[in-house]
């Protein structure tokens, strides 16, 4: 059963998975329905946008489940769904990706910049999971503790910062003559410089990592990553959802 393990008393961590689940769900129908409503050009996007939070939402009620089952008050490294986590994110960042090609593609986007996109976030997310992996079982895997892992990750996200600040993506968007587009383009863009920062905090705060002795945010890492994925998930989808009611 999904909801087989009970949130402790006093357990913030598996609350923010509960509240995580009801916002994506919340958002998912939100999304499916103002689809109906929107010109036929933006349904693909908006529809991606369910996508986004609907695979969030169903993943949040296993991984509260598994945070629940297995955490016992003091033991948050053992009883994070990394897993589960990554999986969300492998599916879910390059659906984000796609928004950007479906975004440009009526300014002239190619597959190209696409496939540039989501190869920079295989990278970022591939190496984030190999550091993780490396904490979970205790040492350093192919020489790179987590933070160095961490290093490799941040230039994953850096080429995707690239290829909308100053890549084809920029130029296209720049191109557009469509002032919504334009617009959407640069609130997405904010997203990623500075709602997709979350998460590098979050990953810091891993043992032996430059945030791990912070009282405050040691133990957080997962409220850190719930709290980044319900603004970049549902900020993401709304964007969306704006241009298509604007858009023509
Ligand atoms: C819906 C999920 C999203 C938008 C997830 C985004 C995840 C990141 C931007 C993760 C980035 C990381 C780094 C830049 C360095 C440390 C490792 C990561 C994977 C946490």
């Amino acid at each position: 059963m999904l909801a087989a393990s009970a949130i402790k008393p006093g357990d913030l961590v598996g609350f923010t998975f509960f509240v995580g689940t009801l916002a994506m769900f919340a958002a998912s129908v939100f999304f499916y329905f103002e689809r109906q409503t929107v010109s036929d050009k933006w349904k693909t996007a908006l529809l991606i946008s369910a996508l986004i939070t609907t695979i969030a939402a169903v993943n949040y009620l296993y991984m509260r489940d598994f945070w629940c089952a297995n955490f016992n008050g003091t033991n948050a490294a053992a009883a994070s769904p990394i897993e589960l986590r990554y999986i969300d994110w492998f599916l879910t960042v390059p659906l984000m990706c796609a928004e950007f090609y479906l975004l440009l593609k009526l300014a002239g986007a190619s597959i190209n910049m696409l496939w540039r996109l989501i190869g920079y976030a295989i990278l970022m997310l591939g190496a984030g999971y190999i550091g993780e992996l490396s904490v979970k079982l205790g040492h350093p895997i192919r020489g790179f503790s987590n933070f160095g892992w961490g290093v490799i990750a941040t230039i994953g996200w850096a080429g995707i910062v690239y290829e909308i600040f100053f890549g084809e993506a920029k130029q296209l968007a720049d191109g557009s003559s469509d002032a919504n587009i334009r617009r959407a383009f640069n609130l997405l863009r904010g997203f990623v410089l500075i709602g997709w920062a979350i998460y590098p905090i979050g990953y810091m705060t891993l043992p032996g990592n430059v945030l791990s002795n912070s009282t405050e945010l040691a133990s957080k890492l997962n409220v850190i990553y719930n709290v980044g994925d319900a603004i970049n998930k549902i900020g993401f989808g709304l964007i969306i959802w704006g241009l298509a009611k604007r858009g023509k």
